[in-house]
Order: C-alpha cells, then structure tokens, then sequence
C-alpha cells in the first residue's frame, strides 16, 4: 500500500507563524477567545473540520454547472439523486447549514414545552436548538473512561435509552438524534449494531429517529475497519444499511459532504416531510435551494460522493491517526483511541491543577496558540454551558482540546510541527492558569464570549 496522500495539490495558500509577542497581543485583542483571532494570526488552524477542507477539480468544476433558477434547479435534482442513492430517503431539502436544519427539525417536532430530546450525544448547536425549541436534550453516552480502549465510544447506552422511555412516557418524547460519528464524545464512531438496536428500542415505543450526520462517511469507515461482516463492504452500501435504521437526518454538509458551505434535511416519508418542511421557506429558503447557490448543490453532490471514496476515507482517518499517536507516544493524555476527524486532548488530565469551572479544555486551547500558532477548541463544560433551569455551570463528562483537522488542507509535516506544540506546552503546563469570564452570552457561549486569565 502507497503511503502517500491520494491526490496532488494544484493551489497553495501561504501560512506563516508570526512571532511570539504579536501572539501574544493577537491573544488580548481577542478577549482569549480564539473564534476573534485573526486567521492571518494563526499558523495552523484546527478550531475546525466544519467548512474548511479543500475541494476537488470535480467540485470545482461542477460549480460551474450550478443552475441559479429560484425554484427546481437542476442543481438540485442532481443533489437529490445523490442524497437518495446514499441514503434511501426521497425527500430532500437542502439547508444554509447544519444548524439551519436542526433549527427547522426541531422547531417543528417539539410541539410542547419541556419535551425530551434523547442522544448518544448531542453536538453544541444541536443541543441548543433543542433548548432554544423550548425542549430537553438528554445524553445518553455509554460510559468509557478516556484512556480505555473501546472500539465504538460513541455508541447509545441503549438500557438506559429504553428505561428513559419508559419512565418519561414516548408521548413526552419529541425524537431521538443519532450523531455519527459522536463529534463531542471525540469523534468517536457509533457501530451498525447500535444503530439498530438504537431504532428497534424507538419503534419498540413509536419514538422517531433523525441521525445527525455531519461525519457519516467516517463513521462507515470505522465500521468497515472495526465491526465483524463489514471489511468487505463498500462505505456506501455501509451507509445505506445505516440509514434503513433510522426515519430521516439532519446534515452539516460542511464536513463529510466535502463543502465549504451548506446542509441538508431528508426524510423517509412523506408526512415528515410536510410537517417540517413546513418551516424551511421562512427560515431557509424555497425547498430546493433552502438558503444555497445552485452552485453550492453541485458542489455538495459531488462532495457526498468523493467522501465515501475509501481510499480518501483511509488517507482520512489515517492523518488524524498519526497525529493521535505522535501525541500517545509522548505521554500526553488524549481520548483513545482517536476519532474520526481531530484529536481530543484530555485536558483535565493534562492540567490538573485547573478547576473545571476554570476550563481546563480552554486554557490549553490558548496556551498552544501562544506556543506555536495552532489554533484549537474547548469541548468540554464551557461548550456545554448552563443549565437553562437553575443558571448553573454544567460540568461536562469531559473536558477536551480539540485539534480538528481540515479536510485535504495539512499535510502531515504540518501535523508534525502541531504535536511539537502540544509537547513543548505540556513541558511547561505547570504555568498554564485557567480562565473566567469577561462577558457571557446565554446561548452558544464559547462562540462569542471574553475572558481574563483566573
Ligand atoms: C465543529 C462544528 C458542527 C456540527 C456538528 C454536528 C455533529 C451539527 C453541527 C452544526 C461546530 C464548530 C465547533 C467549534 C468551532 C467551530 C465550529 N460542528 N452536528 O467544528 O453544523 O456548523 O454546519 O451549523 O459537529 O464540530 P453547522
């Protein structure tokens, strides 16, 4: 097997570390919240995999077939096609985002206050359209420790899954949202099994399932990779199994649909369909654009397509790997195994000495801007924010540092300088302090808020 990646670069766009005192003053300006940094600022930027891949010359190249009519483009027939022949569901309905989408679903599907909203995982946005629908979200991750070895830790801890149905009653129960792969339990994969064990339970109790799908294709190579009878299958006929166990999706097209834009919504059957796609033309669009250039659909039809290629998917997952055992190698505490699209850095590992409420997760996000110009997340208790009820900090079940890694953008040299940065940190992490809020806004906070070093 070839080592290298499978494709050649035909465009380059420079990057440059500044130095070390601009860093620091780019910090300040930035209230210590790396979204207001300046991406000229950064040198390597892993706050996210979420529109910041490269396309292909067939992306590019379909862009310009886009066809820009208001309403039943081709470009959007052609997207259809794909979704269906990927999925199995006939409705479709592009959105601007994933969160477009998770907006429309749950505005429709949550029809009284204080309804549950069940997960393996919720994702932040998804989670606070739940909320912001005037429902519950309930997470229902197995429980694994970090460190420990599990094949499929992002999985539905199904027992408890069935007891909360049965306790709370299916009529208080809006859906469930199956996130593959389980982007905050650390992008880890959900196996076929549980999926539809997870689907068997819902329509056990007459309880829908909508998946989540922002990084599908990578969670069919999991499967493929990991789950007995699956080696020998094409990741598009894992994901049209995967997709028999559930009733429709939401999409943030912005990762495994190879797009630097756009989402999509698609059902199964027609009445779910009409019930939500009720809300697309105020909030997104006409049903065949919802808030995309026909363009955009083009680009999405073809992404959806290259991103279950296996030879991409191995190159993939393979690059987040290498980073993910650089890292082990070195002794740092990271969630393992590695997920599907970043590297999760246990951070109340790595700093112990700070307070959860003092985000372990951020001050380490922020300590290896300062070390090397590489650009992470938190994903842990200040990305989960209050509890709408009592105002409270919630503490999360993990405080991570995420190192997302674009797609088809880094090559692994970059990479290599990106573990350099987070041994050189974790070599001095006894002077890395914590961090308390400047300003806090209610929903979504990490996005926007400022803080001050504890
Ligand atoms: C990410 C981004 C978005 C997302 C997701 C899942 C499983 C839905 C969405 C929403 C968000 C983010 C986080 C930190 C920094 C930048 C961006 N995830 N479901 O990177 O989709 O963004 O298209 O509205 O992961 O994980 P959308």
């Amino acid at each position: 097997m070839p080592k290298g990646e499978p494709f050649k670069i035909k465009m380059v766009e420079p990057i440059r570390l500044i130095p070390r005192e601009d860093r620091e003053r780019a910090l300040k300006e930035a209230h210590y919240n790396p979204f207001f940094l300046r991406s000229s600022d950064v040198y390597i930027d892993l706050l996210t995999d979420s529109g910041t891949g490269a396309m292909s010359q067939f992306q590019w190249s379909a862009m310009m077939l886009g066809d820009e009519s208001y309403a039943g483009a081709s470009s959007y027939y052609r997207l259809k096609e794909t979704v269906t022949d990927i999925t199995g569901y006939e409705y479709v309905i592009p959105t601007h985002q994933g969160r477009g989408a998770e907006k429309v679903a749950f505005s429709q599907l949550i029809t009284r206050p204080g309804m549950y909203v069940l997960s393996n995982m919720f994702f932040d946005t998804t989670r606070g359209h739940v909320q912001l629908a005037g429902g519950r979200p309930v997470d229902l991750l197995i429980d694994v420790p970090t460190e420990e070895y599990h094949p499929f830790k992002g999985n539905m801890d199904t027992e408890r899954l069935e007891q909360f149905i049965r306790e709370h009653g299916a009529e208080n129960i809006a859906c469930i949202v199956m996130t593959v792969t389980n982007n905050s339990a650390g992008g880890q994969p959900v196996s076929m099994a549980n999926i539809r064990e997870t689907y068997q339970i819902a329509r056990k109790y007459g309880v829908l399932v909508l998946f989540d799908v922002a990084r599908y294709a990578e969670n069919c190579h999991f499967i493929r990779m990991r789950e007995e009878g699956y080696a020998d299958k094409h990741p598009i006929d894992i994901a049209r199994e995967m997709f028999s166990y559930g009733d429709g999706l939401m999409m943030s097209a912005k990762k495994d649909a190879l797009v630097n834009i756009g989402g999509l919504l698609a059902f199964r059957d027609e009445e779910l369909f009409t019930k939500v796609g009720a809300a697309v033309v105020p909030f997104e669009g006409f049903l065949t654009y919802g808030g995309l250039a026909g363009r955009d659909l083009e680009a999405m039809a073809v992404g959806l397509r290259e991103a279950l290629d296996p030879d991409y998917l191995a190159y993939r997952v393979g690059q987040v790997q290498y980073l993910g055992e650089m890292l082990r190698n070195a002794g740092i505490p990271i969630q393992w195994p590695v997920g599907g699209h970043a590297v999760f850095i246990d951070a109340a590992k790595f700093l112990p000495h700070v307070p959860w409420d003092q985000f372990p997760g951020h001050a380490l996000t922020l300590a290896l801007y300062l070390e090397g110009g590489v650009r992470a997340v938190e994903v842990g208790s200040l990305m989960i924010g209050r509890d709408p009820e009592t105002g409270e900090n919630v503490r999360g079940p993990f405080e991570f540092t995420r190192l997302a890694i674009p797609r088809r953008v880094y090559t692994n040299l970059h990479l290599e300088d990106v573990a350099e940065t987070v041994i050189n940190a974790f070599q001095k992490r006894e002077e890395i302090r914590g961090v308390k809020f400047a300003r806090e806004p209610k929903v979504l906070r990490h996005f926007t808020a400022w803080f001050d070093p504890a």
